[in-house]
């Protein structure tokens, strides 16, 4: 898969709506089409990564994995969150249908 083809790097890029809630330089957060709570949101970074396995054994895989769960983290403070679920699924077998690095962040609100 190209990044060019990538449905959220078309959503980074302002091709494709999205329910935006969150965005810097780096990271984008956006309402999930098929929510499974009231709030469902992807976080994802700007950079197209296709599985959480692909990020590098290495510090600089480790400063942006560090980085994807602190966005999280300050979406679900921005947000008033007190309880959520975060959630990534890894691979086809894991579960994943969308092949560009999300956290699934849930809560009922
Ligand atoms: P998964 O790859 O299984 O972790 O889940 C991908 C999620 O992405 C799934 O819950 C549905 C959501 N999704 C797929 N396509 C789009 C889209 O075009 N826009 C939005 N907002 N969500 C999408």
């Amino acid at each position: 898969m190209l990044a060019e083809d990538c449905v959220f790097c078309r959503i980074v890029r302002g091709e494709l709506p999205a329910r935006r809630v969150y965005e810097d330089e780096g990271f984008l957060a956006f309402h999930d089409i098929r929510p499974k709570m009231p709030v469902h949101l992807l976080v994802i970074p700007k950079e197209h990564i296709p599985r959480f396995s692909d990020y590098p054994d290495t510090e600089e895989g480790e400063r942006k994995l560090g980085a994807l769960y602190r966005t999280t983290n300050r979406i679900a403070r921005q947000l008033g969150l007190e309880g959520y679920r975060m959630y990534a699924h890894v691979g086809e077998k894991g579960g994943q249908e969308v092949f560009h690095v999300h956290v699934h962040l849930l809560s009922e609100g």
